[in-house]
């Protein structure tokens, strides 16, 4: 049996955003407490996947061209269950696993919210008990909104919510509504997501940087400069060392406790242009909330993650995200081409 130290009060999440947390609209309230049961779902059933054969692929291939693994299918029905119920006032869900929006009948037309989210991140770790995440954001849709999205498809900074879930030794709820950056562990014994740390703050400078370096044949030569200088002498900036999970919300979230930078750059194409891989919407937008929040910052190479605006849900983007130090090395390097 765990024993509570004796400093730290163990608040849950639903007495936190009730009572703790600045002044939150009521909706915006019972949605995180939503994501949250999500998660708790997820969580427990990951646990056991393996021994219930749902590792592996479903057979299917999403919107984005990819093999979708049975357990991306399950968790985002999840998702689907638990706000198809009705209790938070979402009318619109886009996720990295339906080609199209998703309206909820219960709120649709009226004052309320889109979620966006990726219901499995890092999806080529299932199979490998390998780290996992769920990422979301929160946006509003104005009244009567039909199912024209065009007022979702704004820039990041119109995000009112973001946040993501880490299933690794232990599950994290890291979230942000533009007050801070407040982490959360599922403390299974009770059920409940317990308070672990508040206005989370990114060092501004780290010692490790996350990308995949196999691709380096495909990046252009700002990229290489970045990463020669990081892999470069102590003395003149470098002497960093690589970390890389293969889960965009593992090696973020060591970059917000630790500093660092995670980079999912561009591919230079036939035509000179760089393509990301990762998706605008439910995955670098919300996840540059939270580092803006917690004091770092995130680039597409080109301009500031929150001030890209989409021109479709399921857009990618290229991505350089963490400590503000090495981000600014990266847009000053011109990795982009800028
Ligand atoms: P999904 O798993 O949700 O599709 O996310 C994409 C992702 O797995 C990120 O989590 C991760 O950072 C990246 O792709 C890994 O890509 P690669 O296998 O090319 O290194």
């Amino acid at each position: 049996m765990a024993t509570a130290s004796a400093e730290a009060p163990v608040i849950a999440l639903d007495r936190y955003l009730r009572a703790t947390a600045p002044k939150m609209e009521p909706g915006l309230i019972v949605t995180l407490e939503q994501v949250g049961l999500a998660v708790k779902r997820i969580a427990s059933e990951l646990t056991v996947a393996a021994l219930r054969g749902e590792l592996g692929s479903s057979g299917a291939i999403n919107v984005q061209g990819e093999e979708v693994e049975k357990l991306d299918t399950w968790s985002n029905n999840v998702f689907i269950d638990v706000f198809a119920g009705g209790g938070a006032p979402v009318s619109t869900l886009i996720s990295e696993e339906l080609e199209d929006p998703r309206y909820l009948k219960a709120h649709h037309g009226r004052e309320s919210y889109a979620l966006l989210f990726d219901p499995l991140d890092g999806s080529s770790n299932t199979d490998v008990n390998g780290s996992l995440g769920t990422i979301f954001a929160v946006r509003r849709r104005k009244p009567g909104h039909g199912e024209d999205i065009a007022d979702v498809l704004g820039p990041g900074s119109e995000q009112i919510a973001a946040g993501y879930a880490l299933y690794g030794p232990a599950t994290m709820l890291v979230w942000t509504t533009g007050t801070g950056v407040n982490a959360f562990v599922l403390d299974h014994e009770i059920g409940e997501f317990v308070l672990w740390r508040e206005k989370i703050r990114m060092p501004q400078r780290g010692k490790t940087y996350a990308v995949n370096q196999a691709n380096l044949s495909k990046w252009s030569p700002g990229v290489r400069a970045l990463l020669d200088r990081l892999t470069g002498p102590k003395d003149r900036g470098g002497g960093y060392s690589l970390r890389y999970c293969g889960a965009f919300v593992g090696d973020f979230h060591r970059c917000l406790l630790n500093g660092g930078i995670f980079l999912y750059p561009g591919e230079m194409t036939s035509g000179g242009k760089s393509k990301g891989k990762l998706r605008l919407m439910y995955e670098v937008a919300p996840m540059s909330m939270i580092a803006e929040q917690a004091g770092g910052a995130a680039s597409t190479g080109r301009q500031r993650v929150l001030d890209f605006v989409p021109t479709s849900i399921h857009e990618r983007v290229p991505v350089y995200i963490g400590s503000v130090e090495e981000v600014a090395l990266a847009d000053q390097l011109k990795t982009e081409g800028g």
